[in-house]
Order: C-alpha cells, then sequence, then structure tokens
C-alpha cells in the first residue's frame, strides 16, 4: 500500500534533473531559509557544491521579508544545475519549509535527501560523515547528534544545552524510543515509500517536527511490517562539530508553545508507538 501510493506519486511528478539508477549516488540537501540573509555564508555552499559532484542543494525560502532571496539566488547562479530555490510566499515555518524541499528531492528521486540549517552550525564536514555512517550501516536516516564528549568541538549555551535535554527525555520517552537529540538540524534518510508518507502531509507542530518525523517514520516501517527488532534502521550519529550561531530565531519564551506541540506528539502518535505489533 504505501508502495503504491509512493510509485503513484513519482509517476505523476515532472521529470527531475537525474535519476541515478547505474549512476553516481545522489544526494539533495534542503536548507530551509526564514530571513537569512545577515547569516548566510555564501562561499560556504559554493565550495561544498564544488567540492562534491554528487551533491544538490535545495534551498527554501520562507517568505523571508529580507535580502535572503537574492543572496540565494546568487549562491545558485555558481552551480545552476545543482542547486535551486523554492520560493514560499509567505513565512511557513521551518517545518513545512523542509517539507516542501523533501517533497521535490523526492519527486526528483535523489538517492539520499536531508535538511541542514542555514546558519551551518553543523559544518558540510559533519554531512559528508553522517553520509558516510547511512552507507556504512545501510540505515535508513541517521540523525546528527550533539552530544558533549572530549574532543568534539560541541559548543551550546547552557540554558539551551539544559533545556535541550530536559526535552529529549521526554521526547525518548513520548517515541518510545532511545533517542538522545531529536532537535539537531542535520538529518540524512534514504529516499523510499516510507520517507514519502513521512513527508506526504504537512506536520501537525511546528517547533517538534523532527519528533514528529521520526514518530512518522516508525508507524510507517511498522505499517509495512518492519519493528524495531526486525529491524528498521534509525541511527544517531555523534557530531565531531557543532557550533551555536549567533541570531537563533527559537527564544526560551516559545517554551509553551513546544509544549503545546509536545501534547499534540503525545495524543497523535505515542499510543501507536507504545503498540505492540
Ligand atoms: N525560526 C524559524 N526558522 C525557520 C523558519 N523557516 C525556516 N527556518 C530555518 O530553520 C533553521 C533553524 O533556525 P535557527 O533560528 O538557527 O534555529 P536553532 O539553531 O534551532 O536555534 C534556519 O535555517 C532557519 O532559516 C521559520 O519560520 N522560523
Ligand atoms: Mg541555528
Amino acid at each position: 500500500m504505501l508502495c503504491c501510493r509512493y510509485v503513484l506519486y513519482l509517476f505523476n511528478a515532472p521529470v527531475g534533473p537525474q535519476n541515478s539508477v547505474g549512476f553516481m549516488r545522489k544526494t539533495a540537501l534542503v536548507i530551509p531559509c526564514f530571513n537569512e540573509a545577515g547569516r548566510l555564508k555564501g562561499d560556504k555552499f559554493v565550495e561544498a557544491l564544488a567540492k562534491n559532484q554528487s551533491l544538490d542543494l535545495i534551498f527554501v525560502n520562507d517568505g523571508s521579508s529580507d535580502d535572503t532571496g537574492r543572496k540565494l539566488a546568487g549562491i545558485c547562479a555558481n552551480y545552476p544545475a545543482r542547486s535551486s530555490v523554492i520560493e514560499l510566499e509567505a513565512n511557513s515555518g521551518k517545518a513545512e519549509a523542509v517539507r516542501r524541499g523533501v517533497l521535490k528531492a523526492i519527486e526528483e528521486r535523489f538517492d539520499y535527501i536531508g535538511y541542514l540549517d542555514a546558519d551551518l552550525a553543523t559544518p558540510f564536514a559533519e554531512i559528508e560523515k553522517i553520509e558516510a555512517e547511512l552507507e556504512r550501516k545501510n540505515a535508513e536516516m541517521v540523525l546528527g547528534s550533539r552530544v558533549k564528549l572530549l574532543g568534539k568541538n560541541i559548543t551550546r549555551k547552557l540554558a539551551r544545552h539544559l533545556v535541550g535535554r530536559a526535552l529529549a527525555t521526554f521526547i525518548s520517552l513520548a517515541l518510545n524510543l532511545p533517542v538522545y537529540d531529536t532537535q539537531c538540524g542535520a538529518k540524512l534518510f534514504r529516499n523510499s515509500a516510507v520517507i514519502f508518507e513521512v513527508f506526504k502531509e504537512p506536520f501537525l507542530t511546528g517547533w517538534l517536527f523532527d519528533v514528529e518525523l521520526i514518530a512518522r517514520f516508525i508507524i510507517a516501517n511498522q505499517a509495512s511490517g518492519k519493528t524495531k527488532d526486525n529491524h528498521f534502521s534509525i541511527i544517531e550519529k555523534p557530531l565531531d562539530e557543532w557550533v551555536d550561531v549567533q541570531g537563533s530565531k527559537v527564544k526560551l519564551s516559545h517554551l509553551p508553545s513546544i509544549a503545546k506541540d509536545m501534547a499534540t506528539i503525545i495524543y497523535k502518535y505515542t499510543p501507536a508507538l507504545y503498540r505492540k505489533t
């Protein structure tokens, strides 16, 4: 059933730039951008495209009111065949921006699809490691994970670290999954019917859409007969570097709406995640 919907979707989709069957694996990274003119480091994106011929970038300009659109056009002019911008008229939030970019990447039949924050708090070098992990472990989804360990450069403000850890504990319980960090803005997955199922409908939450994504992924796997034990594979890759970049739009004052999103997830997804299949 999942497969039928996916094939139907691909059949109706406009033909993408390439299909990788028989060729080098192709990766698309979606970069959601909302008023990022001040933070976008154009040279880093162009450098990543120059270095990796199998990489495409799909920027989503999320109704920005600053110069983001012009800056993105400038970046994409360097590699027009492997970079593009989806322009959203109105600001729709990160969840919807990422979703729109991922659906485009699914239509264009990339092998690996991921997303990355525009501030490059997770540098491209880490994405390469995440991709290597996806291949080595034959995983379906790899989550970048910010674990402070000796020898790693994980720099996060103390308040955000503490709130993040408390939230992560709740999330791990809600998902019935021993996940350490759901909120890191760097994730990569294998293009599949399950991934289409995860992204085909808008997310119900804004702040916690990454959690919803994992919940939908597990539930879609269960629907296709797989369980954690038999085995669908979602893994976390501790990052070597993650540096909090100034200018985050996420504030502690957003905690009430984060709590509301948490309640939505518990109500909508947790029962299915605890059901014995
Ligand atoms: N906050 C916010 N971020 C958005 C929105 N749409 C897209 N984004 C992007 O989401 C990413 C994460 O934003 P950031 O403020 O750095 O979040 P943080 O690193 O989690 O504090 C950036 O690439 C933003 O440009 C939106 O409506 N609100
Ligand atoms: Mg950030």
